[in-house]
């Protein structure tokens, strides 16, 4: 079994897309392990996204992030399930994510784009710590 983290951003909340988006994970087979809604405040967020601390765009993704409450979630499923959703999300700009996915389907915006999902083995591991210290 692997495990990786998602969020379903205040976006995907507020549109009431939440069952929409984990029910495609679980009609792909991945289970859920955990799920919360939470409101993130910045620090966890700068400790989230620290790769993008100082970016152009970073005062702008904490806003939103911020701005209500996430669905945050431990998916489950087989060995690199964080690449099967990553590959479910599509690409990080909804305009140029492929129909099909969740982005390509839902959205239309960069940073209003719905849902997060761990990009590599290592995030997986380092965000499910963030996230769910008790998992
Ligand atoms: P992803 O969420 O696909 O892993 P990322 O880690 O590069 O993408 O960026 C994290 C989030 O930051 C992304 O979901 C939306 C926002 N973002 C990234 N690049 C951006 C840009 N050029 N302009 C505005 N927002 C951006
Ligand atoms: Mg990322």
């Amino acid at each position: 079994m692997d495990r990786t983290l998602v969020i379903c951003k205040p976006d995907a909340v507020e549109r009431g897309l939440v069952g929409e988006i984990l029910g495609r994970f679980e009609r792909k087979g991945l289970r859920l392990a955990a799920v919360e809604l939470r409101a993130l405040d910045s620090d966890l967020l700068a400790r989230h996204y620290s790769e993008h601390v100082g970016k152009p765009f970073y005062h702008d993704l904490v806003a939103f992030m911020s701005r209500s409450p996430a669905l945050v979630a431990v998916v489950e499923g087989p060995e690199d399930t964080w690449r099967v959703v990553r590959a479910m999300m599509g690409a990080t700009n909804p305009m140029k994510a492929d129909p099909g996915t969740i982005r390509g389907d839902l959205g239309t915006e960069v940073t209003e784009n719905l849902v997060h999902g761990s990009d590599s083995a290592d995030s997986a591991q380092r965000e499910i710590g963030l996230f769910f210290p008790d998992l």
